[in-house]
């Protein structure tokens, strides 16, 4: 089947879902890096993937942060100065015309760079943490920076901040995952999976748990992920060229 062939059923079996469930169908989306690539922010994995050239657990870990803090937040800064010259994509303001039509329920995203927030997405869970928010290593006071630190920032109280993202062993927000967990189960009946690999748990369960609740699973990704398997439908393509005509065709 070519790609626009199951573009084409995917949003059929939407729109059937639609006047089945008489416009109150509840679509969920999970998104991850690959949704931000059209505006020009590197996804993680893959041959262009910022850890192409950077190890994870050289600079995403506690333990990096604790052993190096300067190389740590060079790499953050880095990142900060990248995102800040970046804008919200096709892709992020296609959400925003499915949330005005009342047809998304919420946006469960694992990235840090502020997009969808600053594309009017208002239902946000980011639940990897957010590049632009500080926090204090001994009060936990959090703080928003407005650009790119040049050195490691200090706490009022003298200590040093760390970026308020979810490193690798470290737990996501209990609530946070209770509240994705209770949106999968009750609050969803097709969930968009966008521009994920799908590998990094516990976020790479929530399409399984999707399907085992009945939810439709549709993925768009430029290539076939461990999420493709289960998906009812699979577009390939780019999210910001791709997730425009779906919603259009949906929201007519
Ligand atoms: C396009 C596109 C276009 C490109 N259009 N698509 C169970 C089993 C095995 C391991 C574990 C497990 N439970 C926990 C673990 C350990 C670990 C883990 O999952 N490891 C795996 C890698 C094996 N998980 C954790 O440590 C988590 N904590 C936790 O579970 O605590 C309890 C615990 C701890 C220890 C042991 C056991 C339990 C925390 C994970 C935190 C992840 N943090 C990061 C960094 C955030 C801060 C920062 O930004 O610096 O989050 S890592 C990185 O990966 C980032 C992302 O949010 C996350 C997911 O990546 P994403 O978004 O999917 O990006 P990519 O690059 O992987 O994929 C991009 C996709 O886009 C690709 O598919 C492309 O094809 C596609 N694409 N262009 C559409 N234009
Ligand atoms: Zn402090």
């Amino acid at each position: 089947m070519t790609e626009e062939n199951i573009l084409a059923k995917a949003i059929s079996a939407v729109n059937q879902l639609i006047v089945e469930k008489k416009d109150q169908i509840r679509i969920v989306a999970l998104t991850g890096s690959g949704i931000s690539k059209g505006s020009g922010i590197p996804t993680f994995r893959g041959k262009d993937g910022l850890w192409k050239n950077y190890n994870a657990m050289e600079l995403a870990t506690p333990q990096a942060f604790g052993r190096d803090p300067q190389l740590v937040w060079e790499w953050y800064s880095w990142r900060i100065g990248i995102i800040l010259t970046k804008d919200p994509n096709p892709a992020h303001h296609a959400l925003i015309k499915l949330q005005e039509k009342g047809l998304l329920e919420w946006v469960i995203t694992q990235n840090v760079d502020s997009l969808h927030f600053r594309a009017g997405s208002k239902n946000l869970l980011e639940v990897h943490g957010n590049i632009f928010r500080t926090k204090c290593m001994n009060c936990g006071k959090k703080t928003m920076l407005t650009e790119a630190p040049t050195k490691p920032p200090l706490c009022e109280c003298g200590e040093m901040l760390r970026p308020d993202v979810v490193w690798f062993g470290e737990s996501l927000d209990r609530n946070v995952l209770m509240k994705v967990d209770e949106i999968i189960r009750t609050e969803c009946d097709i969930l968009l999976v966008i521009g994920t690999s799908g590998v990094v748990y516990p976020i790479a369960d929530l399409p399984y748990l999707a399907k085992m609740n009945n939810v439709v699973v549709i993925e768009f990704n430029v290539d076939e992920t461990p999420i493709s398997q289960l998906a009812d439908f699979v577009i390939l393509g780019k999210s910001e060229e791709v997730l425009p005509k779906f919603v259009e065709e949906i929201i007519q």
